[in-house]
């Protein structure tokens, strides 16, 4: 087990809109107040998609750009850009995020329904990105939505070989209408299949809505890592809106303490995750 928790901030996302949460960070200026504040509560690597003028999900490459200088200028997280996007984006726009040079990027390990929508991941798109990032030394963070995906990774990495690093780094993401459940004996399956990736894989979680604190806690006494933000949870209780990703990063943070695995700092995080400074 780790002696440390690795936590990943997602503060923004592509799914929520700053009309309906205002705390949304959606501004280069609002993402890298965000970035700054979360690092000093224990964030490390921050999984970043970032909004256009009109506050609407965008790939738009210069932009990207812009947004990885601002971050590192700033801050010394490990940047993660999601190669995701949204549902709506075409493939070639989130090949194309490689080419804003990222620390890591995630690769979705297949399709998922996601709510009423779905987000397609064919295997070809799966490899592209896999080779490509290994050709840039970008390191992937593998996102898991149902069990299939791992037996997915296992079998991309049997047939392409190791990440850029040689290190296997994969997230559980529960809870999303369409994935899997954010409940126990979903994450035991992951653990079991997580078994078979090559040796010193390590794994992070987060779970959608409500499931928030459920997963985070199961990860840490599993010896896992943590993702928290508000791409995936905009409630932090009963009636209370999350006020700032800083604030579900020093909960996280805290949690990690009492588990006595604290959270890694960003050196830390780059020397497990294989990551160059
Ligand atoms: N926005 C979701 C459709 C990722 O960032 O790689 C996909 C997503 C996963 O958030
Ligand atoms: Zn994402």
């Amino acid at each position: 087990m780790s002696s440390g928790t690795l936590i990943t901030v997602a503060p923004t996302g592509a799914e929520s809109s700053k009309a309906d949460v205002p705390a949304l960070p959606v501004t280069l200026d609002e993402l890298v107040a965000t970035a700054v504040a979360c690092e000093a509560e224990g964030a490390s690597v921050i999984h970043v998609h970032i909004r256009d003028h009109a506050f609407e999900p965008t790939l738009d490459l210069g932009l990207l750009r812009e947004t990885v200088a601002a971050l590192r200028d700033k801050t010394d997280l490990i940047v993660q850009l999601s190669s995701g996007g949204s549902v709506h984006d075409p493939e070639e726009s989130r090949l194309a995020v490689l080419e804003a040079g990222p620390d890591m990027a995630s690769c979705t390990m297949g399709t998922v329904n996601f709510g009423d929508d779905v987000f397609l991941n064919r295997w070809e798109f799966i490899v592209d990105l896999h080779t490509r990032m290994q050709e840039r030394g970008i390191v992937p963070e593998y996102e898991i939505f149902d069990l299939g995906h791992l037996w997915a990774l296992e079998r991309l990495l049997d047939k392409y070989g190791l990440p850029a690093g040689g290190h296997v780094h994969v997230d559980f993401v529960m809870g999303v209408p369409g994935g899997m459940p954010g409940t126990t004996s979903a994450f035991v399956a992951c653990l079991t299949a997580v078994a078979a990736l090559p040796p010193g894989a390590t794994f992070s979680a987060t779970g959608i809505g409500r499931a928030s604190l459920p997963v985070l806690l199961t990860s840490l006494g599993a010896g896992g890592h943590l993702r928290v933000g508000m791409e995936d949870t905009i409630t932090y209780g009963k009636g209370k809106p999350v006020e700032s990703n800083s604030q579900l990063v020093a909960r996280a943070a805290a949690f990690a303490r009492l588990a006595q695995r604290p959270p890694l700092s960003t050196a830390q995080a780059r020397d497990l995750l294989v990551i160059k400074g």
